[in-house]
């Protein structure tokens, strides 16, 4: 039954969008900092899914992930590395992180949530405590170490009510299991397939996902690929962001990006434009997430990615197929999201007090919407293994 439901989801769902990483600056290679008092850690050269990977052949900023990257840290200045160095590097630092000991004594009753280029996502109890964890099993063969370790490190350092909590780490064969705590209420991707949010509700999504966007930018760190998929939601009306596969950490020496990585319909301009960019384009794919939340889809999204980035940075702001249809607050606060201009562009601190969030629902008012998305969801599931 199982194999059916996972199939019928992801047979009505409509297509999911690829999250790319298109170039890694080399220079920031050389700058940006792991998170503070963490080993040292290479940046990101790999996409999540190595499957929908697409690499730009000439662009603004230099060709680095082709181009054997040297690792980031302490020694900035560093020659370049060799791919099967960053690997081992990545490995090794894997290795200094993940606990010991054989996870499938400490886990039991699995059950497949998902899944995606990276592997699956499993359900399953802790033996000891009984609790319910999702253990996320990635294949190392099929993503790069590095991405691993960013995922594992910003989760664990990033202890908010709003992200997602890291539990514990294991390395098994060629697979990395990391095991968080379990949303059961699944994406707010899989809500919007299901249910339509009133103004109130999709405010309290929005101050939700910026207190855990201002938490991130507090300490220097751009989630980079925000997105209905990466935000879980719980029964309880609880809202976090997930997926932290393509954070980067800034530092007080290197206040910028430059790596072009994302989803191209979430993509801020100046990430589509190959500039080195801050916090802010997190800001501009919430701006997104709440089209998703208002239309159902994101702009573009079922364009072909050069026809997206040509339209992003071509039309600038996308607007609302019926504006009319929604309050002056809500497309002020999507106006203040979606400013093409970074610096006119609202911060997450500026956003948590714009009227359309403060007014928006309490979290726990969503609980209801989430549970009969959760039952539509389910309903769709049984007709179409029926
Ligand atoms: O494929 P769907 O959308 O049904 O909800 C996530 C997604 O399900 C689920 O795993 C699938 C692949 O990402 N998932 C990921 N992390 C989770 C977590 N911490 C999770 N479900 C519950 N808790």
């Amino acid at each position: 039954t199982s194999v059916c439901l996972q199939g019928s989801t992801t047979g009505s769902a409509p297509p999911l969008a690829d999250t790319v990483i298109e170039e890694v600056d080399e220079e920031e290679q050389n700058n940006i900092k792991p998170p503070a008092a963490l080993p040292p850690q290479p940046e990101l050269a790999e996409p999540l899914n190595t499957g929908s990977a697409i690499q730009r052949a000439a662009g603004p900023a230099s060709p680095a992930a082709a181009s054997a990257p040297p690792a980031a840290g302490p020694s900035s200045g560093s020659p370049a590395q060799q791919p099967e160095m960053r690997e081992e590097q990545g490995l090794k630092t894997l290795r200094s992180i993940v606990s010991l000991g054989e996870p499938m004594k400490k886990y039991r009753a699995f059950e497949e949530l998902g899944r995606g280029g990276f592997g699956a996502v499993y359900k399953a109890l802790d033996t000891s405590t009984g609790q319910q964890v999702a253990i996320k099993i990635m294949s190392l063969e099929e993503m790069s170490e590095e991405l691993a370790v960013n995922e594992i490190l910003v989760m664990r350092d990033s202890r908010n009510p709003n992200i997602v909590s890291y539990l514990d780490s294991y390395l098994v064969d060629t697979e990395l299991w990391l095991a968080m705590e379990f949303m059961d209420g699944g994406t707010l991707f899989d809500v919007l397939s299901a249910v339509s949010l009133e103004e109130g509700q999709i405010g309290a999504v929005c101050r939700e996902c910026l207190q855990g966007l201002h938490f991130l930018h507090s300490r220097q760190v751009i989630h980079s690929d925000i997105k209905s998929n990466n935000v879980l939601v719980g029964m309880d009306g609880s809202v976090k962001l997930a997926d932290f596969g393509l954070c980067a950490q800034l530092s007080p020496e290197r206040s910028k990006r430059s790596s072009s990585v994302g989803t191209p319909s979430w993509m801020a301009p100046e990430v589509v434009r190959g500039e080195a960019y801050g916090p802010k384009v997190d800001i501009w794919s919430l701006g997104i997430m709440g089209l998703e939340m208002v239309e159902g889809e994101a702009p573009y999204e079922r364009e072909a990615r050069p026809r997206v980035f040509e339209l992003i940075e071509r039309n600038g702001p996308p607007k609302l197929q019926n504006p009319k249809h929604h309050s002056a607050l809500l497309r002020d606060f999507l106006r203040c999201c979606l400013q093409a201009d970074e610096d006119r562009r609202w911060s997450a601190q500026e956003l948590l007090q714009h009227p359309f969030v403060t007014s928006g629902e309490p979290a726990s008012s969503l609980a209801a919407l989430i549970t009969s998305a959760k039952q539509e969801l389910e309903d769709w599931r049984g007709d179409a293994c029926a």
